[in-house]
């Protein structure tokens, strides 16, 4: 994919968890949210929503999961005014199929993709199971996305798998921040080592995930940028690129 930006720019977020922890924490970032949308849509040229964009989503054949309808109108609406919108998978919303791509016109990717934007080269994507550590996620990201439990995940009355999936999902870390994950770990930050590892073999001037809950704009060998979008119930920052400049903004109402 490349992107040329005609004086406009490109913004990226993630980490929404819309559905968590309550409805009415969900519904208040929902709104904040849209705001911050309808806020960048005349400069956009393309928003990418890198993950965890909801805390739960599976697709069934014909039910979609209530709870953040507009959300998914304004991302309707931004479409039908032509501005692009690309969507990435999180560990919390493994489960998207085509729904997005097919009602929406919406590309959802599951793995991090390879972009140019204006002449520069970036890796973005949600970044989960990525770099050291982690195994138990990596264990449970096979199990998730093996087919024959998803098709058995499937025929479980919704009301009843969403409820499953929400009690799950009570124990991870976006519900739990107050602990200790927010602080910044060194060398230890694992998407950072992952990156500065990859830049050995290949080249790109700009690495952009989510995951990590922590705005960070870390340097990658000489010339090269980490950045970590953050997320939206603590830090409500998303990226932002202008074709000059990668800025990690916090969106003030
Ligand atoms: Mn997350």
């Amino acid at each position: 994919m490349n992107i040329s930006l005609k004086e406009k720019k490109v913004f990226f977020a993630s980490d929404f968890h819309l559905g968590a922890p309550d409805d009415i924490s969900s519904k208040e970032r929902e709104r904040k949210i849209i705001k911050w949308l309808n806020s960048i849509e005349q400069e956009a040229e393309a928003i990418f929503l890198v993950g965890d964009i909801f805390d739960f989503w599976f697709e069934y054949d014909k039910v979609i999961p209530k709870g953040f309808i507009r959300f998914i109108a304004k991302i309707a609406d931004l479409r039908d005014k032509n501005i692009p919108v690309f969507f990435f998978t999180g560990n919390h919303d493994l489960w998207m199929n085509n729904y997005f791509t097919k009602e929406l016109g919406v590309p959802v990717y599951h793995n991090p993709i390879e972009i140019t934007i204006e002449g520069k080269k970036f890796l973005i994507g949600h970044g989960d199971g990525l770099g050291p550590g982690d195994e138990t996620y990596k264990i449970l990201k096979k199990i998730f996305t093996n087919p024959f439990c998803q098709w058995i995940f499937k025929w479980i009355h919704p009301d009843l798998g969403v409820r499953l999936a929400h009690k799950w999902s009570k124990n991870s870390r976006i519900t739990n921040l107050s602990k200790n994950e927010g602080e910044f770990k060194g060398e230890d930050e694992w998407l950072w080592a992952y990156c500065k590892q990859l830049i050995k073999s290949k080249h790109f001037d700009y690495f952009v995930f989510g995951h990590r809950h922590l705005p960070l704009d870390l340097p990658v060998g000489e010339k090269s940028r980490y950045y970590n979008l953050g997320e939206w119930v603590n830090y409500f920052t998303y990226g932002v690129f202008d074709g000059k400049k990668f800025e990690v903004k916090k969106f003030e109402e």
